[in-house]
């Protein structure tokens, strides 16, 4: 009897164990809502081709998802409890895409109310539509729930900082189970989508406050922005392709201009400074370590941080609304 009793204890226990701690699988969805997955990539593939700049953007949604809060689709929430969220902090002023977002959730909520969340949403179109543009496919295991909380003040903290050094960049990674070798190769999502000027003109203007340019950056690109596209300090509205002339195409043009000192952010720039990025941006240039497989691996690793599953979060109605 009071072995009996213990060993149901230490049943329940283990079940309440792995409930909480689910891990996410490939097609979480087959039986509950077999056609989801394909919903998703059709929609992508209908319209990533009249507005290929969204891959871009939704590459970038995806990254500041996860690294606040995990991959929960906080960063698609409007206020909660009257704080401001995390759309409202600055880093996030220039996401775009969130519509799309909303009209891929409204199809796949028409075919099964209530199963398939947000942040599974937002994962699978960031995914479909690097492919979309030839980008690299990487596995998405779903089963991803939604977060409760979105607050504009975790931001900054966890989302890197064009300005920042590399080793800021490194801890911030670190602490989310990413190593530097996934920050050269996640970095490389830079060979796609634009930066608005002052994400990086201080750079070109005013880069240790004395009115001075950032020496690591190649002084005839610096002329050249300044006099073609970011002609003074304050402009904040006009915007630069970070992989000129190849701004849809997901290719290894980006680590070429960075060792040509051409990266837009010090973010970029300050990769050279370390010996294995250095030699990682080497061998990626060189084929040796190739680009899209390793990139896959990162962007799997990424999109499983703190992830909620089992009966964590929610399923959201709305992306941008918790339901209660
Ligand atoms: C060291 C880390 C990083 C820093 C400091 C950084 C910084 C930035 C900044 C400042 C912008 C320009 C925003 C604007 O002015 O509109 C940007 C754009 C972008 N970032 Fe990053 N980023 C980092 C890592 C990543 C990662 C890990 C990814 C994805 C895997 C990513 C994907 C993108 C993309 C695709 C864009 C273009 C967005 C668009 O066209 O709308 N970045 N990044
Ligand atoms: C969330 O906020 C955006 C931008 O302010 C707005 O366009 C959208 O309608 C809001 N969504 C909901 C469901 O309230
Ligand atoms: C350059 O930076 C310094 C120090 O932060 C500041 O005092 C100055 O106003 C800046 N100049 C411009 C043109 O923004
Ligand atoms: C851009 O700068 C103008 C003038 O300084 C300011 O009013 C506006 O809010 C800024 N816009 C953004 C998106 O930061
Ligand atoms: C794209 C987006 O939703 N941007 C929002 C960022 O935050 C500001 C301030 O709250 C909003 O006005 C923008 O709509």
């Amino acid at each position: 009897m009071g072995k009996i009793g213990c060993t149901g204890i230490l049943i329940i226990g283990l079940l309440a164990f792995l409930g909480s701690t689910e891990a996410l699988k490939m097609g979480f969805y087959a039986t509950s809502c077999p056609k989801a997955e394909k919903t998703v990539q059709d929609f992508v593939n209908q319209h990533i081709h009249n507005a290929p700049f969204l891959a871009a953007a939704f590459i970038r949604m995806h990254f500041h998802d996860c690294l606040v809060r995990g991959c929960d689709a906080s960063v698609l929430l409007n206020t909660t409890s009257g704080e401001q969220p995390e759309k409202a902090a600055s880093p996030n002023l220039t996401l775009r895409g969130f519509d799309f977002i909303d009209r891929v959730k409204s199809l796949v909520k028409a075919e099964c109310p209530g199963i398939v969340s947000c942040a599974d949403i937002l994962t699978l179109v960031a995914r479909d539509s690097v492919v979309a543009i030839g980008g690299p496919f990487w596995g998405v295991p779903t089963g991803r729930r939604d977060g409760l909380i979105s607050k504009s003040s975790e931001v900054i903290s966890n989302i890197p900082h064009s300005l920042w050094q590399l080793h800021h960049s490194t801890t911030l990674f670190s602490n989310q189970g990413l190593d530097l070798k996934d920050l050269v190769l996640l970095s490389g999502a830079h060979t796609i989508g634009i930066a608005h000027c002052s994400s990086f003109s201080n750079r070109l203007y005013n880069f240790t406050g004395t009115g001075d340019q950032d020496p690591a950056l190649d002084s005839e690109y610096a002329a050249n922005l300044k006099a073609n596209k970011c002609k003074n300090i304050n402009d904040n509205t006009t915007k630069v392709e970070m992989d000129p002339g190849s701004r849809n195409t997901f290719d290894l043009s980006y680590y070429a201009l960075v060792l040509k000192r051409r990266g837009l952010f010090e973010s970029d720039a300050d990769l050279t400074t370390n010996s294995d990025a250095l030699s990682m941006i080497n061998q990626l240039l060189q084929g040796s370590l190739d680009f899209y497989s390793e990139f896959a691996k990162s962007m799997e690793k990424m999109g499983m941080i703190n992830v909620k599953t089992g009966s964590n979060g929610e399923i959201r109605k709305q992306c941008a609304l918790v339901n209660r």
